[in-house]
C-alpha cells in the first residue's frame, strides 16, 4: 500500500484530548493533525466518518514461542504479532526467558525467534536466578540491548522461582541501572503444597487448578513483594492483577505514596472461574492460566480499579497452547501448561468492558490500552499517541459495527478461543501499522520480517544521593507507612 496516506474526517483520540481532525501520515510517521487536510492526489484517502481514530494498541505482556512447562507456546512471532494487528495492536512487548539461568543466551534466542516479526515489539528480560552474571547481563542488557524492565517470578518453584534473597539482589540491580522491577505476585512455596494437597484429594481436573491456588496466595505474594521493592527503595510493576487480595494491597501502597504500577490482563476482566469447572476436559483447560482466573466479583473489582486509576494498562499474558498441548494434562490438572489467547481480543473485549458500559471515556480507553504502557515503558510519544512525529500506528474503530469473537476466525495459531462467541458494538476496521494498512476489509496485509525491535531506555540515572540516603534510612510500617531518618 501507498507510503502517503490520509486518514480523513474521523475523532481522532489521544488520552488527553478528542478533536475531529484529519491525519496525515508519510513513511511510517504522522506528519500532521489538523482539520480539512489538502493532499495531492497520490495520497490514498481512508474514511474515518463517524469513526475513532487512536493509536494502535501496545500489550505489555506476551509470551510468544516460550518454552514453558514441557512445551512451547503456539504462536510465535509471526503468527502472534498477525493476529495482534488483525486485533488493533500495533506493538507488544515480550517476556525473553533465560536459558539455564544465562541472560545472555536468553536474549540472543529471543533475537532470532523475532525475526519473523511483522510489527513492532520490545523485551522485558526474566530473572530466574541471582549470580555474579545475571548482574553483569542485567547491565549489558539495560545500557546496551534496549532493556528497561526485569521480571521475577514468585511462582513455579523449582524451574522459574526466585527467591525472597534473589528477588532482593535484583531489585537492587534495577535500582542502580535505571530499569523497573516486575513480579509474578504467587506463593510458589504455598502453591506447591495447594497442588499436591488438591491432587491426593483426587481432584485431578481442570478446577483443581483454581483450588490450588487461591487468591490469598496472590495477595500475599502482591504484599510482600511491594514492601520488599519499597525496602530498597525501586518502582514495582505487579503484572496479571488478577484477584482483590492483590489489588487491596496495591490500592493500599498506591494511598502511601509508595511506587507500584498494577497491570490486570483481559482474561481476568472478563472471566470468573466458573468455566474451569465444565466437565469437558478441553472446555475448561483452555482457561488454564496463572494466577488463576477467579471467582466472580474480581473480575468487577479490577475493571473499577482500572476505571478509577489504581491499576493502569491492561495486558493479555497472551500464551498459547494448542487442546493438543493442553490434553498432556487430562489426568493431572498440574500438567495443564499454563496459557490463555488475548492479543487479538484485547482491545475489542477492553472496548466492550469498559468503554460500551460507560465505566470510561474513549481517551481513557486509548491510555489504559496503549499511551499508559507507551509511558511506562518509555517510548512515549513514539509510541501511544496521534501526533506529529509519533510512528504512525493507528486504529480506526466503528462504534456501530457488531464483532463476534471466535476460534473459526481468529489468526492465532490454535484451535480454540477463550472468548468464543463473545459478541459485541465496535469493530476494529482498520489497522495502520508503521505507516502501512496491515488491517482492512476483514484482510490481513503483513509480512514476515517486517517488525523492528524498539529498543527501550532506562530511567536513570540514579539520584547520587539516594543510595546513602536509602541506606540511613529506617521504614516504618505501622500503624501507616511512616519514613524515619
Ligand atoms: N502464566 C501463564 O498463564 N502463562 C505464562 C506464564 C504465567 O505466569
Ligand atoms: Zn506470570
Ligand atoms: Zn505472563
Ligand atoms: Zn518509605
Amino acid at each position: 500500500s501507498s507510503s502517503k496516506i490520509l486518514v480523513r474526517g474521523g475523532i481522532v483520540v489521544n488520552a488527553d484530548y478528542q478533536q475531529n481532525a484529519d491525519v496525515y501520515i508519510e513513511d511510517g510517521i504522522i506528519k500532521l493533525v489538523a482539520p480539512n487536510i489538502k493532499v495531492s492526489d497520490d495520497v490514498k484517502i481512508i474514511d474515518a466518518t463517524g469513526k475513532f481514530v487512536m493509536p494502535g494498541g501496545i500489550d505489555p505482556h506476551t509470551h510468544l514461542e516460550m518454552p514453558f512447562m514441557g512445551t512451547e507456546s503456539a504462536d510465535n512471532f509471526f503468527t502472534g504479532q498477525a493476529a495482534a494487528l488483525a486485533g488493533g495492536t500495533t506493538m507488544h512487548i515480550d517476556f525473553a526467558l533465560p536459558i539455564d539461568g544465562d541472560l545472555a543466551a536468553g536474549y540472543d534466542s529471543y533475537v532470532k525467534k523475532a525475526e519473523i516479526s511483522c510489527m513492532d515489539y520490545g523485551f522485558h528480560m526474566a530473572i530466574t536466578t541471582w549470580n555474579e552474571n545475571v548482574a553483569k547481563d542485567m547491565e549489558t542488557l539495560v545500557k546496551e540491548k534496549g532493556i528497561n524492565s526485569f521480571k521475577f517470578f514468585l511462582a513455579y518453584k523449582g524451574s522459574l522461582m526466585v527467591t525472597d534473597e534473589e528477588f532482593l539482589q535484583g531489585l537492587k540491580k534495577c535500582k542502580e541501572l535505571g530499569a523497573l522491577a516486575q513480579v509474578h505476585a504467587e506463593n510458589g512455596d504455598a502453591v506447591a503444597e495447594g497442588q499436591t494437597r488438591i491432587f491426593e484429594l483426587g481432584i485431578t481436573g481442570p478446577e483443581g487448578h483454581p483450588l490450588s491456588r487461591p487468591s490469598v496466595l496472590e495477595g500475599e505474594a502482591t504484599g510482600r513483594a511491594i514492601k520488599l521493592a519499597h525496602f530498597v527503595n525501586t518502582p514495582l510493576y505487579v503484572v496479571h492483577v488478577m484477584s482483590i487480595d492483590a489489588l487491596d494491597e496495591i490500592a493500599r501502597a498506591r494511598a502511601q505514596g509508595i511506587r507500584v504500577v498494577g497491570e490486570p490482563v483481559t482474561s481476568g476482566l472478563a472471566l470468573n472461574d466458573s468455566v474451569l469447572w465444565d466437565s469437558d476436559f478441553q472446555t475448561a483447560a483452555k482457561y488454564v492460566m496463572s494466577p488463576p482466573i477467579r471467582p466472580a466479583g474480581h473480575n468487577k473489582a479490577l475493571q473499577a480499579a482500572l476505571a478509577n486509576g489504581i491499576l493502569q494498562l491492561v495486558g493479555t499474558d497472551h500464551c498459547t497452547f494448542t487442546s493438543e498441548q493442553k490434553a498432556v494434562g487430562k489426568h493431572d490438572f498440574r500438567k495443564i501448561p499454563n496459557g490463555v489467547n488475548g492479543i487479538e481480543e484485547r482491545m475489542h473485549i477492553i472496548w466492550d468492558l469498559m468503554v460500551n458500559s460507560g465505566k470510561i471515556s474513549v481517551k481513557d480507553y486509548v491510555r489504559i490500552t496503549s499511551t499508559a504502557c507507551a509511558q511506562i515503558f518509555n517510548i512515549y510519544p513514539q509510541k501511544g499517541a496521534i501526533l506529529a512525529g509519533s510512528d504512525a500506528d493507528i486504529i480506526i474503530l466503528n462504534p456501530s459495527r457488531s464483532t463476534t469473537i471466535s476460534s473459526k476466525t481468529h489468526h492465532s495459531t490454535i484451535d480454540t478461543n477463550i472468548y468464543e462467541g463473545w459478541s459485541m458494538k465496535g469493530n476494529i476496521e482498520v489497522t495502520i501499522s508503521q505507516g502501512k494498512v496491515v488491517w482492512a476489509n476483514g484482510q490481513l496485509f503483513v509480512e514476515r520480517g517486517a517488525g523492528r525491535y524498539i529498543p527501550l531506555s532506562p530511567f536513570g540515572p540514579l539520584f547520587d544521593g539516594l543510595d546513602k540516603l536509602d541506606a540511613a534510612r529506617i521504614h516504618s510500617y505501622n500503624p501507616r507507612h511512616r519514613t524515619v531518618v
